[in-house]
């Protein structure tokens, strides 16, 4: 059995779906995470969402010991949190940063992310959409070079 993929999740994105869908959609957090695991196909899913800091940052502790890729949606940490960059850092497989709206059509204060240097890849744009295409992205970066399978 491979290691799981961890999809996190950070503020305010349990409430998707339910404000602003001209930029977010109207699909619900619930939906994303059973997008997730049907783009899975056989591989475990771990797919969390929290407000607080220090448990995204637990769960990538975590996730360097027990996961086989990172899916992040670091939400309004992206601009804010080194914790957040700094355990990304030390996970040793791919990571995607995933946003659902295009964070570089928008205001300047949501253009400079912590997270983009130290990941493997960025999603932002595709919408809700972007989830399973990162899933399916990070499961081939796995297949392709399995140390951490
Ligand atoms: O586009 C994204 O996925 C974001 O990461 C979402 C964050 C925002 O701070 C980032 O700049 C871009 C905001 C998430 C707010 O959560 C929502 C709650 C209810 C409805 C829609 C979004």
């Amino acid at each position: 059995m491979p290691k799981p993929i961890y999809v996190l999740n950070g503020p305010n994105l349990n409430r998707l779906g339910t404000r602003e869908p001209h930029i977010y959609g109207s699909t619900t957090l619930a939906q994303v995470e059973a997008m997730c695991r049907e783009a899975s196909g056989d591989w475990p899913v771990v797919f969390r969402q929290s407000n607080r800091e220090y448990e995204l940052v637990d769960w990538i502790q975590e996730a360097i010991d027990e996961a086989s890729a990172v899916v992040i949606n670091p939400a309004a940490f992206t601009f804010t949190s080194m914790a957040i960059m700094d355990a990304l850092k030390m996970f040793p497989g791919p990571i995607v940063e995933l946003h659902i709206s295009n964070i570089h059509r928008r205001e300047p204060i949501y253009h400079k992310s912590f997270m983009s240097p130290v990941v493997t890849a960025v999603v932002a744009g595709l919408g809700t959409n972007g989830y399973p295409i990162a899933v399916r992205a990070v499961r081939a970066l796995v297949e392709a070079a399995p140390i951490h399978a």
